[in-house]
């Protein structure tokens, strides 16, 4: 027991020392460190812009797409640690995505034509919003590759849902939410037909393919999208792009670009030039207004036409409605983003100079006037460029996507072609200052930069190539996502961080003190369903069950056990194993595995997890908790015992140990010397306002829970003394001091927190 006593003991003698330790023994100063690291007075301010001392947390957190890991990555500003990577499309082992039967169960609903699909193209992050801020609660991506939208409940950061469009082959323009969350949109991106396996070959293309917009309904109390209550626009094959939805003033519309409206099919295949150039032929492409109100009006009312069981208003439908409008916009746009005041929508043209700023009031007049210049082929109204433009303003090459800033009128776009970061205010149509970024920008984000009410202070620069920036890791390299300052009139480039993990599009970030996860679930939770879970099994629950060949475990996790502790099957059973993580203090995770039997599961408090596997091969395959949880993380074990057929056991009993006396005795006087220590942190922490702090309730239950255990203990290991079985003795009252150890830590753990937190003595 030395370890806890001087542990206890260091822990005093730094609070007596405190600051005094510290600068003694930092002989190095600043100017050494600068001098030694060739570092300027920028780099400096740099480091201590971003720079979060040990204890302290990140004031933002950002949720960036995975790109072609199909997982989300989170991690905070201004640190850029990162600090969780989300299995979503793809399966995510450590936390067990894919390896269990609950997550499993997710990622099935992302099959498309009875086909697992195990890898996914994530682009646009969204968080739900309410009255047009981030709400925090959930967040929404889109898979490019295989056109599908998933829902993750931000209470535990985990993937709950995973829907497939039903009538698209690809997709681009999502997530993007209403201000109220009401629906998530998502468009299309390359043309086909609508109708499931449906063969019409490419020259049939301007009558036969299509595009469209989807709007699922989010169910925010249920927390999962409603594809009864959803429903898409059929739209031309023009390759609609990205989305924003209205906000304030244009709330009830929304607007998604395209390219490609030249509707041209290549290529060389066909005797004609490739894509790119036909794709890029004519000066202007089409910015589709569309009034989604009105149109989910409609759908109630019986218009929509059903396809592959999905709802969708027909063109024809959307134009006598007066729900659909073209406006032509510059040279192959790419990005379209609402300001943060609804008035305005920006749109940039990969291959113009300019960003074209369109005004929300101007093209509700020409539709009002009913002032139209023409129709696009399909009968779709076109307002005129002119009509609907409040100004354009030359920013330079590439402009791709627009953020905003939390003063008035100021915008940032990404010049891919430039490299470079352009701060402009679009009120006055003017550039305000530039800043390059290496290399090749995408998105940038700023601070809830998309929502209503944009934060400000920093600004990411999401690169699509990072060169020289990084130590060479061979010819794939990382990507570079670029912290930069903007609270200043000048941008400042802060922090290069590579991220390894496919290549991210778009990022949003949340103010952290936004976010609200548990640390803990209700004992008996499945995860994914939110649900009790019907393989939930409390202490002194746990059993095996044999029906045939199906056997069904209820086992129970808790430092340092996994009970059962043996599992018998015959060769050929079918074997559940069903989890449940009885502690209740915060990140006493464990794990589970059984040997070359495909399965992981990570367990969180309170959670209940299942495995599933046929035992198909005899013999002897250990499991064991594969976090370290506990200093005796390794002891917990068990053995799967997978029995030949017609298998007869010839000997019964297990090895004995031999143990004497003394040994036995020693054991004795370490349980009485522990039990010395418990008495004090218990002391402690009763002496002070423990119940005030939650955190310290749960490790204080859980501590008593393990002591609990040793209950009748002492009388076994002393009627097996009196009976000179000192094997018996010795182990049982071994097994006291195991309960007790656990129980010291947490007490020790909960005594340390009350420590540093500030609680106070209360009157006995
Ligand atoms: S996209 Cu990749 S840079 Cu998918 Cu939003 Cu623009
Ligand atoms: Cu539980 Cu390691």
């Amino acid at each position: 027991m030395k370890k806890f006593a001087v542990r206890s003991t260091s822990l005093l003698l730094a609070a007596g020392l405190g600051l005094a330790a510290a600068t003694a023994w930092s002989a190095e100063s600043l100017q050494d460190v600068m001098k030694r690291r060739n570092l300027s007075q920028q780099d400096l301010l740099a480091a201590s812009k971003t720079y979060v001392p040990t204890g302290k947390r990140d004031e933002f957190v950002t949720f960036s797409s995975g790109g072609q890991s199909g997982q989300v990555i989170v991690y905070g500003i201004p640190s850029m640690r990162i600090l969780k990577y989300i299995g979503v499309f793809t399966p995510e082992p450590w936390q067990g995505y894919g390896f269990d039967e609950n997550s499993k169960a997710v990622l099935k609903q992302g099959r498309i034509d009875g086909k697992d699909i195990t890898w996914g193209d994530t682009h646009h992050p969204a968080i739900s919003e309410t009255n047009g801020k981030y709400d925090g609660q959930f967040l929404f991506i889109n898979d490019k590759a295989n056109p599908r939208l998933a829902v993750i409940d931000l209470r535990d950061f985990e993937t709950k849902q995973i829907v497939v469009n039903p009538i698209y082959k690809s997709e681009h323009g999502g997530a993007f939410v209403t201000p109220n969350s009401e629906y998530v949109i998502e468009a299309a991106q390359y043309a086909a037909p609508l109708e499931n396996k449906k063969f019409y070959p490419l020259e049939e293309f301007n009558e036969k393919y299509r595009g469209g917009v989807t709007y699922w309904k989010f169910d925010r109390k249920e927390g999962r999208i409603n594809p009864k209550e959803s429903f898409s626009f059929e739209l031309p094959p023009y390759s609609q792009d990205l989305s924003d939805a209205g906000k304030g003033p244009s709330d009830g519309w929304a607007f998604t670009n395209s390219f490609c409206s030249e509707r041209y099919v290549g290529g060389i295949e066909k005797g004609r030039p490739p894509y790119e150039a036909g794709c890029s032929a004519k000066d202007t492409d089409y910015l589709h207004v569309m009034n989604w109100k009105k149109a989910a009006e409609l759908v109630k009312a019986g218009k929509a036409k059903v396809i592959n069981g999905h709802n969708v208003i027909m063109m024809e439908t959307a134009i006598k409605e007066g729900i659909l409008f073209l406006v032509p916009e510059p040279k192959s746009p790419h990005g379209v983003d609402v300001t943060p005041d609804g008035k305005y929508m920006i749109v940039s043209g990969k291959l113009d100079t300019h960003v074209s700023v369109y005004s929300f009031e101007k093209i509700m007049a020409a539709i009002k006037a009913g002032k139209f210049e023409s129709k696009d082929p399909y009968g779709i109204p076109v307002i005129a460029m002119k009509d609907a433009l409040d100004k354009q303003v030359q920013l330079g090459l590439g402009p791709l996507h627009t953020q905003y800033d939390s003063k008035p009128c100021l915008a940032y776009t990404s010049l891919y072609v430039d490299s470079q970061v352009a701060k402009w205010n679009y009120c006055e149509g003017k550039v305000v200052d530039k800043l390059s970024v290496h290399y090749n920008i995408g998105h940038l984000m700023t601070m809830e930069g998309d929502s209503v009410d944009p934060k400000g202070r920093y600004l990411v620069a999401l690169n699509k190539l990072a060169i020289d920036r990084f130590v060479p890791v061979g010819p794939l390299h990382p990507q570079n996502h670029q912290l930069i300052d903007i609270s200043n009139d000048k941008m400042q480039l802060l922090y290069d961080m590579p991220l390894p993990l496919g290549e991210p599009h778009y990022a949003v970030a949340i103010s952290a003190d936004k976010l609200k996860p548990g640390v803990r679930y209700k004992v008996g939770t499945d995860s994914r369903t939110d649900k009790p879970h019907p393989g939930k099994a409390l202490a002194g629950e746990e059993r095996t069950v044999k029906k045939g060949n199906q056997v069904t475990v209820y086992g129970t996790l808790i430092r340092s056990h996994i009970t059962p502790e043996t599992i018998e099957v015959d060769v050929g059973d079918e074997v559940t194993i069903h989890l449940t993580n009885l502690e209740r203090a915060q990140d006493e995770t464990h794990g589970f595995t059984v040997s070359t039997y495909n399965v992981h599961a990570s367990i969180e408090p309170g959670k209940t997890v299942t495995v599933k596997f046929k035992a198909d091969k005899e013999g002897v395959y250990p499991y064991y908790c594969t976090e370290f949880c506990s200093a005796l993380h390794l002891e917990m074990q068990g053995y799967l015992l997978v029995k030949p057929k017609g298998w007869k056991a010839t000997k019964t009993t297990l090895a004995k140990g031999s143990y004497t006396e003394a040994e036995y005795k020693a054991t004795v006087k370490k349980v009485v010397d522990t039990q010395v220590i418990i008495d004090s942190v218990v002391a402690y922490i009763t002496s002070v306002n423990y119940k005030d702090f939650p955190d310290v309730v749960a490790m204080v239950e859980d501590a008593f829970d393990q002591l609990g255990k040793t209950k009748g203990l002492k009388e076994k290991h002393e009627a097996f003394a009196a009976k000179k079985d000192w094997e018996n003795a010795n182990l049982w009252a071994e097994q006291i001091w195991q309960y007790q150890v656990k129980t010291a830590d947490l007490g020790l753990r909960a005594k340390t927190y009350l420590e540093q937190n500030g609680a106070k003595k209360v009157a006995k």
